[in-house]
């Protein structure tokens, strides 16, 4: 009889075709399937002398090729097609064996699966895997969630499979149910907020510094080796100096500018809204995606409303140098946020996330790997019951030191007429966060005059309600 896997992949397009080589390419054996059998046999023709791979037809035959308990990554199409997966595989497993949702599933889906596996005797996990296409094949990040028991059994190889960095591998237990997803939603959400505000730079860049396309690229390049060093910087500079085959133009000036997104960006703004959690950097980035797509009424607004055009007349050097500071100081906020976000999540739902580790497990392998995330390790390690990143000495005195510059990019911007959505929010998060007392006592005021929502009193405990419209005499409420 043949050998038996150590861990089975079913779905082999590009994700789990490539997760399932970097298996086998570090020793372990993998069943390999697919629901269309041909991207098997392609797989099997392409890859099959990379490892050791056993590749299958049916489900039956599939689940029969794997040692027990099975470990089964499941890297289908997010949404239906994972509950089909799971349906069809169920019947076919026995009690204890592991289903592994490794694609990007929406977290409270998860929690449902694992519900929908406990009560069949199967073990269900949620694995968040960053890095595309790229990552899967030589070292993702990986965020699993789901029991600590499951994972103890799949450790050796996903932290196998994941990045390392600097003897680290990016891969820990994230915590149970959907955690794992959940954590992997934000820092989609992060990588929307840090792209997003890439983009404003890019845009001042161009628009009030006057600079090509390729010159950009160099001061992207140049800010690489400093304090933004990071996987999104990086291709920035790369992406901006490459010349269109077509035309000889920059690429970037013939791609059209409409941003799309798959999700994940938007379920991490509902998720914050939820929550109550202030998420300005990343909702602001989705909405700017969205407004992107408006391009016709765009089209039309342009020749329609009125405003200042932007134009050279800063100094440029002095300006670009302003811009960097304000990139760093907005993407801090962003992370605090996105961070915060995490923390609120962690407490409602007793995951017991350890945001320390969290962002160590992205400094390799995912899109936001970066750095200044070893700042955000070592702040959690100081100080874990931190209520928000801007508040360690190292932070706290990034953003001081970069706030002049924020402020004038922030004012440039708005004079010159450029959109800058997110780090404008950024600063207005940042000033709102540092008020002892903002204006929220006339908000309450106004609740209570239209809709008796009753307020607090900076001098007295208790609720109080006003007779705006008799006596205007002040009641304590119930
Ligand atoms: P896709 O998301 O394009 O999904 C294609 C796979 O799903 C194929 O194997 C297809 O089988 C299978 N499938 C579908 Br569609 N419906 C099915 C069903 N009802 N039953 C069984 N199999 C079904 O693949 P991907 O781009 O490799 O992504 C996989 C997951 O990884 C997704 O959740 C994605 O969001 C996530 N992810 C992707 C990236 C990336 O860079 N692409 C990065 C990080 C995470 P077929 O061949 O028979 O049609």
């Amino acid at each position: 009889m043949a050998e038996k896997s150590r861990i089975g992949v079913t779905g082999l397009a590009v994700m789990g075709a490539n997760l399932a080589r970097n298996m086998a390419r570090r020793g372990f054996p993998v069943a390999v399937h697919n629901r269309t059998t041909a991207k098997t046999t392609e797989f099997m023709k392409d890859y099959g002398d990379e490892g050791a791979f056993t590749g299958t037809e049916s489900l039956q035959e599939f689940v029969d090729a794997l040692e027990t308990p099975r470990k089964i990554v499941v890297m289908v199409k997010a949404g239906k097609p994972v509950d089909a997966v799971i349906d069809e595989l169920a019947p076919l497993l026995d009690r204890g064996d592991i289903i592994i949702d490794a694609g990007n599933s929406h977290f409270p889906d998860t929690d449902r699966r694992a519900a929908y596996c406990e009560e069949r005797g199967l073990r269900f996990m949620g694995i968040g895997v960053s890095g595309g296409e790229e990552g899967a094949l030589n070292g993702p990040s990986i965020m699993p969630g789901g029991p600590q028991e499951a994972y103890g059994e799949v450790e050796e190889i996903l932290t196998a499979i994941a990045a390392d960095v600097d003897g680290t591998p990016c891969c820990t237990h994230v915590g149970p149910g959907g955690a794992g997803h959940y954590v992997k939603m934000v820092h989609n959400g992060i990588e929307y907020a840090d792209i997003q505000l890439i983009a404003e730079a890019y845009d001042l860049l161009t628009h009030v510094a006057g600079l090509s396309a390729p010159e950009i690229g160099k001061i992207f390049e140049e800010w690489n080796t400093g304090d933004l060093e990071s996987f999104l910087i990086e291709i920035t500079g790369i992406v901006l100096a490459k010349t269109d085959e077509r035309t000889g133009k920059p690429l970037v000036d013939v791609i059209v500018d409409q941003a799309e997104q798959k999700g994940t960006g938007r379920w991490t703004a509902i998720d914050a809204l939820d929550l109550g959690v202030p998420l300005t950097g990343i909702t602001e980035a989705v909405f700017a995606r969205t407004l992107s797509n408006l391009r016709d009424e765009r089209r039309e607004a342009s020749t329609t409303l009125g405003g200042p055009t932007p134009g050279s007349g800063a100094n440029r050097d002095e300006l670009v140098e302003d811009i960097r500071q304000a990139l760093y100081a907005s993407k801090v906020v962003a992370y605090a946020q996105g961070f915060a976000q995490m923390r609120a999540a962690s407490r409602a739902n007793d995951w017991d996330l350890d945001l320390g580790a969290m962002a160590r497990i992205w400094r390799g392998g995912c899109i936001i790997r970066a750095q200044f995330l070893n700042r955000i390790t070592e702040a959690y390690e100081s100080h874990p019951d931190l209520d928000n990143l801007l508040m360690v000495p190292y932070f706290t005195e990034a953003v001081a030191n970069a706030q002049d510059a924020w402020r004038r990019v922030v004012v440039t911007a708005t004079e010159q007429g450029v959109a800058i959505p997110a780090f404008s929010s950024s600063l207005s998060y940042y000033d709102g966060y540092r008020r002892e007392r903002g204006p929220a006592n006339l908000i309450q005021g106004l609740r209570d005059y239209f809709g008796a929502h009753t307020y607090a009193r900076t001098d007295a405990d208790g609720k109080f309600h006003t007779r705006w419209s008799q006596d205007g005499s002040e009641v304590a409420a119930g």
